[in-house]
């Protein structure tokens, strides 16, 4: 008791809000241990905010915290009989996407770090980062924000704590997460992620402030496994400010993971039915922007077949306790999209109709939204992103192309019943994807878990707009956690093989390419909602209902087991879909080869081993 009140005496003393006390009181009362309200109270002395707010998560606390912003411009209500429940934000030109170059894994050892992410001393970081800090919350309200990643229960399910003064972010955390009050409702006990956020822009007395308050020059987001903390400053936008997501249930969980024998996966996690009633349910690993929302969100063309969604972008992937299934939750309660390309002929169209905050698209004379793709002809009159008038005969998009939404899970239609089960959802299969224009074919499955798991390292992927920098270059994104493994690579190689050996029955394995180009540039496979007869074929592989080809690079289905003649605007043949170029396959050999002793000795013999055999039976 006595250390209680020397908390709340010390906080009244450095913040000037009577309700302080009330804070630390509720803290306590949830049983929130010491050492994380010692925590707070050491923020909130050197981030010296004018006042602090505990979120409960309610509706009230949301409302009233969009109408703060509404009068701020940093929310547009959009059409409310169009759309309801939605607004739109403009994010400052300089903030737009996930800047992986000032993304820092602060690892004791550089080793631990790896050769692919940036590495930073955490006591160097924490003194750097800790001067900007320092009265960055001057003149606004230092939000307490204690959010729950997974479904309430359970066993599978970790906490966090963002302080944020960003009322944007607050907002998207309840959309994100199972956040405030229900969530320190369970946390006592618990092991609490701590997630320290501003936007790095104090607010002097009588200062007017800005629609969307950033800081990129000193844009920072370092991550400390040990201690399983994040700090992220400068940054408003997506994954940079909501530090539940890439920061905390990527990499920071991804080092859980390794520790405790599991994996934290960029992955979604979707349901196929038959037209039987027999449902089964898979993973599947993508870039960032390459279409896993579209994909989780399919809505089946092939008559009795349905796919459902469970999460989109992460799973966190454990085996059940005797080991005889391996299961996955999604941690997170909400989609954060990206925007352009979503139409009546895609998936996730229904989902974003009510209650989504859109980022960085453009507005309508008739207070509706647009983005490129959205519809053929683009709308006359069109405010584009930056809220200047928009010429369609210019080159110059619209929307921005990581333009997002952000909207809770149950505003999907075909949300799956399960997405909350607390044991989570066993998985059938793994899929594997990148962005190839060249190469890599439709679909090919592994031939064992080994195999699997170099499908998985071996994934290359053009770049996109979700990440600052050049988009459309070739990078290595081995099972699409480049920019999200929170520790050495090579490790994480080497854990997914131990991993895979630790149950009776691992998941079949896949790896798909559906941007594969013809030689006019015309994509061969027209994806979207035709990726359905992809899945069905991996749904009766995993029946043993059908059987496979092989080949040197995998296993393919037969001509016969793809109803082509259904598949409507089809630019390439079977033969085109799966052709195995030699003079293509050299290149990505002799690229594996160099990218994989890139990681040197740590690399995994196994893999090394599944190389060989690869080259070999190719004849090279
Ligand atoms: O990291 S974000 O959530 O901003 C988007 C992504 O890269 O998937
Ligand atoms: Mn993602």
């Amino acid at each position: 008791m006595h250390r209680f009140f020397i908390f709340i005496l010390s906080l009244c003393a450095v913040v000037n809000y009577l309700h302080t006390n009330e804070v630390i009181l509720s803290l306590v009362e949830y049983g929130i241990e010491s050492d994380t309200i010692d925590w707070i109270l050491l923020q909130a002395e050197q981030l010296t905010p004018d006042s602090i707010q505990i979120c409960d998560g309610s509706e009230e606390e949301y409302q009233t915290l969009i109408k703060q912003m509404v009068q701020q411009q940093t929310l547009i209500p959009l059409n409310q009989t169009l759309r309801p429940g939605c607004y739109l934000a403009r994010s400052h030109p300089k903030d737009v996407a996930r800047v992986e170059e000032k993304t820092f894994i602060c690892s004791d050892k550089k080793q631990d770090a790896g050769p692919t992410n940036n590495w930073a001393d955490p006591i160097e970081m924490k003194q750097i980062m800790g001067e900007d800090f320092q009265g960055c919350m001057k003149g606004r309200t230092l939000y307490i924000v204690p959010f729950c990643m997974g479904p309430l229960k359970s066993k599978y399910a970790r906490f966090g704590i963002q302080l944020t003064d960003s009322p944007y972010v607050v907002v998207s955390l309840k959309t994100m997460t199972r956040m405030g009050r229900k969530a320190l409702e369970q946390m006592e006990g618990k092991s609490i992620v701590r997630c320290l956020h501003s936007m790095g822009c104090p607010l002097e007395p009588g200062a007017i402030d800005s629609a969307w308050p950033c800081n990129p020059e000193k844009l920072a987001i370092a991550h400390f496994p040990k201690t399983r903390e994040v700090w992220s400053f400068g940054s408003n936008y997506g994954g940079n400010a909501l530090l539940n997501k890439k920061c905390f249930a990527l990499r920071i969980a991804s080092t859980l993971g390794l520790d405790e024998g599991w994996l934290a996966e960029h992955m979604l996690i979707l349901s196929v039915t038959n037209p039987e009633g027999k449902k089964r349910y898979f993973t599947a690993a993508f870039p960032s922007a390459c279409g896993k929302t579209n994909l989780a969100m399919l809505e089946s063309p092939l008559p009795g077949w349905k796919v459902e969604v469970v999460g989109d972008d992460i799973a966190w992937l454990h085996w059940s306790e005797d080991g005889s299934s391996l299961r996955a939750i999604n941690p997170e309660a909400g989609f954060f999209g990206v925007v352009p390309g979503t139409s009546e002929k895609t998936n996730a169209i229904r989902t974003i109709a009510t209650n989504t905050i859109f980022t960085n698209v453009a507005l309508l004379p008739n207070g509706d939204v647009w983005w490129e793709g959205k519809t053929d002809t683009p709308p006359p009159m069109a405010i584009d992103w930056q809220n200047n008038p928009w010429d369609p005969s210019k080159t110059t998009p619209a929307a921005h192309p990581n333009s997002r939404f952000c909207v809770a899970a149950h505003e999907c239609p075909n949300i799956d019943q399960t997405w909350q089960d607390t044991n989570g959802v066993e998985i059938s299969a793994i899929i594997f994807g990148g962005r190839r224009a060249s190469t890599i074919p439709l679909i090919r499955e592994a031939f064992s878990w080994e195999h699997g798991v170099f499908l998985g390292a071996s994934i290359s992927s053009e770049t996109t707009a979700a990440a600052t920098g050049t988009v459309g270059k070739l990078r290595h994104d081995p099972f699409a956690m480049i920019p999200f493994c929170g520790y050495n690579m090579a490790d994480y190689f080497s854990h997914w093989i131990t991993f895979g050996l630790q149950g009776a029955n691992p998941p079949k394995m896949y790896a798909v390419n559906w941007f594969r180009k013809n030689s006019n540039g015309e994509y061969l496979w027209p994806g979207f909602q035709y990726n359905i007869h992809v899945l069905k074929w991996i749904f009766e592989r995993c029946e043993g209902s059908v059987k496979a080809k092989p080949t040197a690079i995998g296993l393919i289905p037969k001509k016969l087991d793809l109803d082509f003649a259904s598949i409507l605007g089809i630019k390439g043949s079977y033969e085109e879909l799966f052709a195995v170029k030699k003079h293509e396959w050299e290149k990505e050999y002799s690229a594996l080869s160099t990218y994989f002793s890139s990681f040197g000795n740590e690399f995994p013999d196994e893999l090394w081993l599944q190389y060989q055999e690869l080259v070999q039976a190719n004849g090279q």
